[in-house]
């Protein structure tokens, strides 16, 4: 049985990877608005990944007899000023995750709750993951300035990317 800090701090999760979701479909919409139909379906896909992280949340909660309470999602940005900064605000947004799971791995260690630490290993290594793909794209982007015939080619290949329930995989 979980206790109810546990409890909260996942449904709080839940909350947070929904976010995300809505967070990436906003900036999906805005990519395909500017003409990025590649960089589009590299957030498109993003999204998808959230949901499939808030679901893994989602499960375990009920595997472990706790209560699921889905709270509000908080309005999300719909503006950005070009690619550069959606991929810079998507790598500080995925720190900012970091540091959640990081926080939950936290309250796991001091409720000696040994089945909630190994089930957080999975995200934190998976943020790990996160960052470093999208440092990447940045690293790219920055290459060529964010224009031109450089960002062309980086849109096609941000348009190959397709969804893998990476929650089925084991790191
Ligand atoms: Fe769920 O990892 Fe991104 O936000």
């Amino acid at each position: 049985m979980l206790k109810k800090r546990m409890e909260d701090e996942l449904n709080k999760q839940i909350n947070a990877e929904y976010w995300s979701a809505y967070f990436y479909l906003s900036m999906s919409a805005y990519c395909a608005g500017v003409g990025l139909a590649g960089a589009a379906n590299w957030m498109r896909v993003q999204y998808r990944e959230e949901i499939a992280h808030a679901l893994k949340f989602f499960d375990y909660v009920i595997e472990r007899g706790g209560k699921v309470e889905l709270k509000p999602i908080s309005e999300v940005p719909n503006e950005w000023n070009g690619i550069i900064d959606v991929f810079e605000e998507t790598l500080k947004h995925e720190q900012i995750v970091t540091s959640l799971i990081n926080n939950l791995m936290d309250v796991a260690i001091e409720e000696k709750d040994h089945a909630a630490k190994s089930f957080l290993q999975w995200y934190v290594d998976e943020q790990v993951e996160e960052e470093a793909n999208v440092k990447t794209i940045i690293d790219q982007l920055q290459m060529v300035d964010g224009k031109g015939n450089g960002l062309f080619m980086i849109d096609k290949d941000l348009g190959l990317r397709v969804f893998v329930d990476s929650t089925l995989t084991v790191n």
